[in-house]
């Protein structure tokens, strides 16, 4: 079952869902590090999560807007506010006392990143929450997303926000990792936050099992051990079985959920419980004409069963941490997820940037955080399409790998290249992962049909890799590739941008895939259409959407569609 709050669970703990209709109003070119957030007043009422610059009066426009809402808190206790995802910059602010004082929380330039706050306790039980959400690029202050990027940047708080309260301490999480499928060995780290000096004990159990017994000693935070539960049934695509952990610890709970199952690499494939498994899906972005990337619950849901419906296994979260609430439902459904940190084709004088490396840093470690229990995910990615043939990557990529495996060594390391013939990362990855356009950009070399371009490429590839010492012997995933189609334009000539080219070139290389045993996946580029800018690139972007998805922007399939199903299904398909 989906809880509409995505784990961990805190039973006992008084929890406040801020969702709702906040007020709200936009400032324009303000400066919003000095505006006074007393001397505000608002204009509109705009539901909370939400893209603010999807709403009628406010589309395509950038500047700072304010969100403003209240809670009943209960006095005297503290606080951790947790935002599951927000656009490009935002300021938080709590009021003390019935709005006449406001403290700064904390900012929060990490788009679609789950961040949380500390909030102080306060005398008085209401309490206002002001958060001025900015939009505007600016290096600066975001500089983790930019106008280049090949997806439209939005502002306001995108998803699920809630407060809970706390006394001195709280239980922040239990990471869980299968150590044994056959034992039903897990390694637990326990993170406990806030004032720590007292010492506490409690117990775990795993779906209802007695598990272990623990202690924490005063000023202790964290605490790692390991529990066996036999029988514990593993987690795979065809039955996801998940298993809930709950830690009693001082009278409070917390439940996590997860799954037993392991990932690791042997050669060119991928081991999934120790099977060989073939990733065979879509890259995607959250996305929607109407809502930007502020998607409800049954969109996530329908998605997932498009994906599923046309024989996908996979999914790569193009390209920034996913929604907590798909993570669950990837769980629930057994859909296999590359989760990457936000990066779009950063070039090096930005990876050169201290500002940008540490933020990149920080951004990835709080997705691995925030998504480490989800069986689903096999892979941690970052920095799609970076400069990772210059000097600077040196300076980032390696940092990036060292920090995931810091905080999870249980999964594999990747990120995607589209410079495969230069690329000088690939010695960090557990998995090369290449995105590549044969057939749609560069020269097509006439009078041959465009197509047989793609067999050759993946020739060349493969030699390439072969030869190149950080790739030689890895699994190969071609993380993206694809061709755009405009919906509906049907053209019995097959030209470029008709939906019976795209579904001709999807055919092609399914083809070329399922001969190519050296390639354990693939995440076709896209899903569904998703708005871009309507800036130079434009003109390689009809309608400034990105139109190589299966499905348009509003979910109608197009005709690759059918094709991909056909494929994906066959009784044949490895
Ligand atoms: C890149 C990029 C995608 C998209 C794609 C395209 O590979 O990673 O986000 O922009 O190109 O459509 O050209």
């Amino acid at each position: 079952m989906t809880h509409l709050m995505p784990y961990p669970l805190r039973p006992d703990t008084p929890l406040h869902l801020l969702d709702g209709t906040w007020d709200a109003t936009f400032l324009g070119d303000v400066d919003p590090l000095t505006l006074d957030p007393t001397a505000l007043s608002f204009t509109h009422r705009i539901p909370v999560p939400s893209a603010l610059d999807c709403f009628p009066d406010w589309q395509g426009m950038r500047g700072v807007f304010a969100l403003r809402t209240t809670y009943n808190h209960t006095e005297g206790l503290g606080g951790v506010l947790r935002l599951a995802g927000t656009g490009m910059w935002n300021k938080i602010l709590i009021s003390d006392d019935q709005g006449q004082t406001y403290t700064e929380i904390g900012k929060v330039a990490f788009p679609y990143c789950p961040v949380s706050f500390t909030l102080p306790s306060a005398g008085t039980c209401k309490r206002e929450l002001v958060v001025l959400c900015d939009n505007r690029f600016n290096f600066d202050t975001v500089p983790l997303q930019s106008e280049y990027f090949d997806f439209y940047a939005y502002g306001g708080l995108f998803r699920s926000i809630t407060v809970q309260e706390t006394g001195d301490w709280w239980i922040d999480r239990v990471q869980i990792r299968t150590e044994s499928i056959e034992a039903g060995r897990l390694h637990l780290r326990v993170l406990r936050k806030g004032d720590c000096s007292t010492s506490v004990a409690g117990s775990i159990t795993v779906d209802g099992i007695p598990a272990a017994e623990l202690e924490f000693g005063a000023s202790e935070t964290e605490k790692e051990l390991t529990v066996s539960i036999p029988g514990l049934t593993p987690w795979t695509p065809e039955d996801p079985a998940l298993h809930v952990l709950e830690l009693t610890l001082d009278g409070q709970r917390i439940q996590e959920r997860f799954g037993l199952r392991t990932v690791e690499v042997q050669g060119h494939q991928i081991l999934l419980n120790g099977k060989s498994v073939v990733l065979k899906g879509f890259c995607r972005h959250e996305a929607h004409p109407q809502f930007g990337p502020a998607l409800p619950h049954a969109q996530l849901t329908q998605d997932l069963q498009l994906l599923r419906s046309m024989g996908c296994n996979f999914v790569r979260g193009s390209h920034y941490p996913q929604d907590p609430r798909f993570l669950d439902l990837c769980d629930e459904l057994g859909m296999l997820v590359f989760e990457e940190s936000l990066g779009w084709g950063q070039p090096a004088e930005e990876l050169d940037d201290a500002g940008y490396r540490d933020a990149c840093e920080e951004q990835t470690r709080l997705m691995v955080q925030s998504s480490i229990n989800h069986p689903s995910i096999l892979i941690w990615g970052f920095l799609n399409e970076g400069a990772s043939e210059s000097e600077a990557a040196e300076r980032i990529y390696p940092r990036l790998a060292a920090a995931i495996r810091e905080e999870d060594a249980s999964r594999l390391v990747t990120y995607a290249t589209n410079r495969p013939y230069r690329d000088e990362q690939f010695g960090i990855c557990d998995v090369i992962s290449v995105n590549i356009y044969p057939a749609w950009y560069g020269s097509i070399d006439l009078p041959t049909r465009p197509l047989d371009q793609i067999g050759r490429e993946f020739d060349k590839l493969r030699q390439a890799l072969k030869d190149h010492p950080g790739a030689t012997g890895k699994p190969l995933i071609i993380s993206e590739i694809g061709a755009g189609a405009i919906y509906g334009w049907r053209d019995p000539h097959q030209a470029h941008w008709s939906e019976e080219y795209q579904a001709d070139f999807l055919e092609t290389f399914l083809t070329e895939f399922q001969e190519r045993k050296e390639m354990t996946g693939f995440s076709l580029w896209q899903f569904c259409d998703c708005r871009t800018y309507s800036n130079p690139m434009a003109l390689r972007r009809p309608r400034a959407f990105n139109n190589k998805g299966v499905y348009d922007e509003y979910r109608r399939p197009k005709l690759a569609v059918e094709v991909v199903r056909r494929m994906l299904t066959h009784p044949d398909s490895r």
